[in-house]
């Protein structure tokens, strides 16, 4: 003990391990040594430190109905939509012109040279085709979720985003260049974050786009239904695609009070630790 306090918390790890029998192990290894609760017969400052790594907390993924675009079922080189209505069980977003040349539904690129890329998932994928020679509007396709906001709790949405290719078939529409977009999840129809336009898909080819939105102890919107926007910024190029829409949610323990009491059993299991080792080295 008086060894402790002579070299304060500069000891060199030698000594750690000597008294602590703590070797240098990878992370995990301590984390299954954590999991099996093996810290009892390892030392004590293992057990300190298996209390202030950060609990592994499982996402959830939340239903997003339609995620992929597959309904309706379309055949191959086919467009379903209109220009009110998007695909099953999402609504059309119109941020300023619904009068315009617009169009939203689903396309299966199979047999057409409108993608190098596979379809990220399944055949279809989400459209929203703008001529912005009409309007410059943004517009897009938006679902409110079944999931409300929960606090405490980290959000991460991935969509996978599409640049059709002109390719040799387009015509009269020409889709070479790509609009833009903007991903958006809402609650209580309040956007929360948004990845605006940060990719850059070329010609033919998908990007993933990923937002993450960490919720604390309380929340104007707490209890509020959660909402996904998928927007074309309606530039050249006339068509966005969207698929593989997923939304998932992980449980975020408060870190103040976690870190506070981890700190303090650490503190008190090496104090009775080292009184241990004190007591020990007097006989
Ligand atoms: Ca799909
Ligand atoms: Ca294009």
């Amino acid at each position: 003990m008086a060894q402790f306090f002579k070299h304060g918390w500069h000891l060199p790890l030698s000594w750690w391990n000597t008294n602590f029998k703590l070797s240098v192990m990878p992370v995990k290894k301590i984390k299954l040594l954590c999991a099996l609760g093996s810290h009892k017969i390892v030392s004590p400052l293992l057990l300190a430190v298996c209390l202030l790594m950060p609990a592994t907390a499982n996402a959830v993924l939340l239903t997003v109905n339609n995620f992929s675009f597959e309904n309706p079922s379309t055949a191959p080189a086919t467009f379903t939509g209109d220009q009110a209505s998007g695909p099953a069980d999402w609504s059309v977003y119109n941020a300023g012109d619904t009068n315009s040349f617009r169009y939203f539904g689903v396309w299966n690129p199979a047999t057409t040279d409108s993608y190098t890329d596979p379809v990220p998932d399944g055949f279809n994928v989400g459209v929203v085709f703008l001529l912005n020679t009409f309007s410059i509007a943004e517009a897009g396709l938006q679902q409110v979720l079944p999931s409300t906001l929960e606090v405490s709790t980290r959000y991460t949405l991935s969509v996978d985003v599409g640049n059709f290719d002109p390719g040799s078939g387009s015509a009269p529409w020409d889709f070479t260049g790509f609009p833009g977009y903007r991903v958006d999840l809402l609650a209580g129809g309040v956007v929360l974050a948004s990845d605006n336009n940060t990719l850059m898909p070329a010609e033919g080819r998908f990007l993933t786009s990923t937002i993450s939105y960490t919720v604390g102890a309380s929340h104007t919107n707490a209890g509020q239904a959660l909402a996904i926007r998928l927007v074309s910024l309606n530039g050249t190029g006339v068509e966005v695609n969207f698929d593989n829409v997923l939304l998932d949610a992980t449980a975020v323990p408060e870190p103040s009070s976690r870190s506070l009491v981890a700190l303090g059993l650490a503190f008190l299991l090496l104090a009775i630790h080292l009184k241990r080792q004190d007591a020990l080295a007097r006989r």
